[in-house]
């Protein structure tokens, strides 16, 4: 139905009935030779999906000689396959890869294990679902990255950190008898965009986890992701041993906590086999570490490495670390923490690290510690849940953000230097909650979805991926498919503009970081004060981090660092980002800064304007329910658009003296 529950999974009836009835021919029978729980979804998946598609459930085998239909399966499966094997070469599909091709007239999904074909699968029935002609189908697909992960920031009461959507989809409390067809359609959907993995309890994490009747509360969800090729992780509370153990101390290098970590690790494989490990936030924003003992954030991490090892186990370190430094620069932090730990990591231990130096802000340079751990395999994390993005109310689409990311090039002057060559898998802080839709705001779907087909194939352009979603979400309609586009394409731009232009950060009301509040600074540690970070006064504006200021910009590559040097050729998206300039600044385009400033602002409330005449324009194209639900959120966005504006720009002009420049509606 209208209510989003199906999310891009929407299979409704082709309606055109041309393309159906060649749809219906063309795959009239489903043959497969499959063995395992994951192969079994997968042939499970697309026969319910075949049926709601066409109208019409594919036989299991050919009905008449000439009849065309799908042949699925591992290389030496059927002799259907085998016969095409023999005159196609496929090269190795690895773990997860597949091979779609149209043989003949019939298709045919081969892989060389069974969580190829499920991906395959989904690929098919998208395939059908955007129109596509099978007469050509010629595709291998392998993943780029091994790990594909979700993070929730769930908490084990029902509370979501950071979540816009309603409580925790996870109810602990009935687990493990009472398994909610949520969790079911919870992996069918990570599974057709490509997610392997999902950690479900939060990086704030709680020991309680670890505790035998919650284990086995984790176990019966792994048991339902796993048909789904999703591992389950769980996040690691560095104290567990003191909190849950009983023990005296949580120092890594104590024998009995060593003991600890093992003998935890072993009860949890004993329940749940393929477990894929632990997440841990330590020593950052009050959680417990290994730097309370003297000891380094490897010491810490490879005693849960060194637990988890015999297993198969992996231990995900998270890189977000600051501390309250006088005269310090979060910006360097954990660059300056990291990179001398690099090496001292045991093999199973993988280093997420956030997109950006700060904090998930609407716009940020990319993280200087990319380039700086060769030897130690690095996660990037990304935001799904858009916190500094208006939360659950802004229609933002952040496939734009992630594409910036993902092809930021380090190494400007040879091949391979962009930040997706240097990362071995994405994870990303879940948007979904209870809410009947999962993402509270239905345009939060598209992020969902975008963060799972980057982390299968992360050179998609942001465009691809919002047509499909368009697409999958409100059918083929070309006007609803070019407009829904358009209003995504156009919508991070507006919120940069609107929140943060020229490279202004972190200047969200504090704590829920909802709504400006450039002016806060009053709380009792700097780095938390949003003024600290553009420190406005009479004359200027701005953060310097060149040699001048806190040198964070020689953290990066000195080519890739070249750009942002020197304030007339930076780029002006990152120009406060680095450099302290007084507002008479001439920017490129002539402007002084202050006036280039306030027509930023000016320009985002005008996007979401436009944002809403776009979809207005589809109101006798896309259902009541959606459209209703979308143009009331866009009103709240446009009212909050000028809401940043006259907040910002009265602030501003307060502390600078100078007029609203022209060309911006002066605040009321
Ligand atoms: O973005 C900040 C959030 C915290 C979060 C932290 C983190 C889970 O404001 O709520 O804590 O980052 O990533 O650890």
């Amino acid at each position: 139905g209208a209510d989003g529950y199906q999310l891009w999974l929407r299979h409704r009836l082709i309606e055109d009935p041309t393309a159906r009835q060649q749809y219906q021919r063309a795959l009239s029978f489903v043959d497969a030779a499959v063995q395992g729980p994951t192969g079994n979804s997968a042939v499970r998946e697309l026969r319910s999906g075949l049926t709601n598609l066409l109208g019409t459930a594919p036989a299991t085998s050919p009905a008449k000689k000439r009849s065309q239909g799908i042949y699925l399966g591992l290389r030496q499966s059927s002799s259907r396959i085998r016969q095409y094997l023999q005159s196609n070469a496929v090269e190795d599909l690895g773990p997860e890869g597949y091979h779609l091709a149209s043989y003949q007239g019939d298709v045919l999904l081969i892989a060389d294990q069974e969580q190829g074909l499920l991906y395959g699968v989904f690929d098919l029935l998208r395939a059908i679902q955007t129109g596509e002609d099978l007469t050509n189908l010629q595709r291998t697909e392998r993943p780029a990255y091994q790990y594909r992960i979700l993070n929730h920031w769930d908490n084990l009461d029902g509370t979501v950190e950071r979540g816009y959507a309603g409580f925790s989809i996870w109810n602990w409390h009935q687990l493990p008898e009472f398994i909610d067809q949520r969790y079911v359609d919870y992996a069918r959907a990570c599974a057709s965009v490509g997610i392997n993995g999902t950690v479900v309890t939060n990086v704030n994490a709680n020991s309680l986890v670890f505790r035998a009747d919650y284990l086995e509360k984790a176990a019966a969800l792994a048991d339902v992701f796993r048909p789904y090729g999703i591992k389950l992780y769980l996040t690691a509370r560095f104290s567990s041993p003191v909190e849950l153990g009983g023990l005296p101390t949580a120092d890594p290098l104590d024998p009995q906590v060593i003991a600890w970590w093992k003998s935890k690790a072993a009860e949890i494989y004993a329940r749940i086999p393929d477990f894929g490990g632990f997440v841990v936030k330590a020593n950052s924003e009050g959680q417990p570490g290994p730097r309370e003992y003297g000891r380094s954030h490897a010491e810490g991490a490879n005693v849960l490495a060194d637990a988890l090892a015999p297993h198969g186990g992996i231990v995900v370190w998270r890189a977000f670390v600051y501390t309250d430094k006088a005269g310090g620069d979060r910006f360097r932090e954990a660059y300056d923490e990291f990179t001398p730990l690099d090496g001292a990591f045991r093999k199973n231990v993988l280093l997420q690290i956030k997109n950006g130096p700060i904090d998930f802000q609407p716009r940020e340079p990319v993280s200087p510690l990319f380039a700086a751990m060769p030897q130690t395999p690095l996660l990037l994390e990304f935001q799904i849940t858009k916190e500094y993005l208006g939360q659950g109310t802004h229609l933002v689409g952040m496939a734009s953000l992630y594409t910036e990311v993902l092809g930021t090039d380090l190494a400007p002057n040879q091949a391979g230097g962009e930040i997706r060559e240097y990362i071995t898998g994405m994870a990303g802080v879940s948007n979904i909650g209870t809410a009947r839709n999962w993402t509270g705001n239905l345009f939060g779907q598209a992020d969902w979805y975008a963060f799972g087909r980057l982390s299968w194939g992360p050179e998609l352009p942001a465009n691809t991926i919002f047509r499909e979603w368009a697409k999958l979400t409100f059918g083929p309609d070309p006007t609803v498919v070019t407009t829904v586009t358009e209003l995504l394409e156009k919508s991070y731009p507006a919120c940069v503009n609107y929140m943060t232009p020229l490279g202004l950060h972190h200047i969200m009301a504090t704590g829920h970081h909802y709504g400006p509040g450039p002016w806060i600074d009053d709380l009792e540690r700097d780095d938390w004060n949003p003024y600290y970070y553009h420190g406005a006064t009479r004359d200027s504006v701005g953060f310097d981090r060149k040699a001048s200021g806190s040198k964070a910009l020689a953290q990066y590559p000195a080519e890739f660092a070249r750009q942002f040097l020197d304030p007339t050729t930076c780029p002006p998206e990152f120009l406060l980002w680095f450099h302290r300039l007084p507002w008479t600044f001439a920017l490129p385009n002539g402007n002084s800064l202050w006036q280039e400033l306030g027509l930023s602002y000016q320009r985002g409330v005008d996007q979401v304007a436009e944002m809403q005449t776009l979809w207005a324009s589809l109101e006798n194209r896309v259902d009541r329910e959606r459209h209703l639900h979308v143009s009331q959120h866009l009103a709240i966005q446009a009212k909050e658009a000028r809401w940043w504006r006259d907040a910002c720009l009265a602030y501003f002009s307060a502390v600078s003296g100078l007029p609203i420049p022209a060309g911006v509606t002066p605040p009321k």
